[in-house]
């Protein structure tokens, strides 16, 4: 195994990837960029392991099946470069200017991780970009984000959404692009209707389970803090409406306010009950009761919302420090 050095190191995880596997490594065998290409037979029972052994490649095979973040680990574990490239075996279209672009921003070390995102139609909507998860499986990154991923992410296919969370909040970030030309199999078409239905809710399960776990154990104490006083800051704002409401109230005559406020259900239903228990409530409070209590509200949340403003820049001023 030996120090890490410079350089790239492919790794395909592949379970039953027979009629796939092959055209995937005749991509990377022939990318003069990598070290080497390493493939994680992970207990496949359809001659992957022959086909895989037609081509220059380092063969690890694993028994039983371990699932795609295990063999991912694996494969990791034995690569001597400080740069890994991820490919899934089942890919179509990938090429060498692809993988170029892809490695690239890692290896200058613009990124943490860089995502080739397939095409989809779905993506020339730019702007749902934003709300796409980026979970697919072509990726570069460095290895330092992987050895800083807790184990408990690395298994099955709660591996992609743990990367993206680490390589944001513990690392330099994460890039991608969408590339045209680039296509799949989907597991429906592998593993039959039924079959693939299973596997795919499995994923699905994996992958929900993992973003849970992220936000409840992973979220780095200033993040949690940023985000507490964003929560604060939207509360203060609404209760000091809140007490300009009653403020005017006060000042205009609680019944009569509460009556202009309401004016258009009154026109319909002049005995509206919730417009009526409101207008006893006001006339009950009295005008300097309001007075007080919307010049309090005020008060309060103005307190709330500079604490909060505070908050946010001194966590600012930390971060950018630090
Ligand atoms: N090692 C290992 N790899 C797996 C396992 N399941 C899937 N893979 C590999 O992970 C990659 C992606 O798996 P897919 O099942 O195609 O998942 P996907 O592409 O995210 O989902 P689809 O929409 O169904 O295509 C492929 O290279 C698979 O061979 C597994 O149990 N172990
Ligand atoms: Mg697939």
């Amino acid at each position: 195994m030996g120090a890490t050095r410079q350089g790239v190191t492919a790794i395909v995880a592949a379970y039953n990837e027979a009629p796939r596997i092959g055209g995937v490594l005749e991509v990377l065998t022939t990318y003069p960029g990598f070290d080497e290409v390493i493939v994680v037979d992970d207990g496949s029972n359809d001659g992957t392991g022959q086909v895989v052994m037609q081509h220059p490649v380092t063969y690890l095979r694993l028994e039983p099946n371990q699932g795609k973040g295990h063999a991912m680990d694996v494969g990791v574990a034995h690569t001597r470069t400080d740069v890994i490239f991820f490919a899934d075996a089942d890919i179509v279209g990938l090429t060498h200017e692809m993988i170029t672009e892809t490695v690239r921003p890692v290896l200058e070390g613009s990124c943490e991780m860089f995502i080739l995102m397939r095409n989809r139609k779905i993506y020339y909507l730019r702007m749902l970009m934003h709300f796409i998860p980026l979970l697919g499986g072509e990726r570069a990154l460095t290895k330092r984000l992987w050895e800083q991923l807790p184990e408990r992410y690395k298994k099955g296919f709660r591996i992609e959404a743990g990367l993206n969370f680490y390589a944001v909040y513990y690392g330099k970030g994460l890039k991608y692009r969408v590339f045209r030309g680039i296509t799949q199999t989907v597991k429906e078409e592998k593993f039959g209707l039924w079959q693939g239905f299973v596997r795919r809710l499995r994923m699905f399960g994996d992958i929900v389970a993992a973003a849970w776990d992220l936000q409840r154990r992973d979220v780095p104490p200033t993040v949690e803090a940023r985000r507490l006083a964003a929560v604060r800051i939207v509360a203060s704002v609404f209760g000091l409406v809140l007490g300009v409401l009653v403020l005017v109230g006060a000042l205009v005559g609680p019944v009569d306010f509460v009556r202009s406020v309401f004016a258009h259900e009154l026109a319909e239903d002049p005995g509206a009950p919730l417009v009526r228990v409101l207008e006893s409530v006001a006339s009950g409070l009295g005008a300097s009761v309001l007075l007080l209590a919307g010049a309090g509200l005020i008060m309060l949340n103005v307190t709330f919302f500079v604490g909060a403003l505070l908050r946010l820049v001194s966590i600012g001023r930390q971060r950018s420090e630090g």
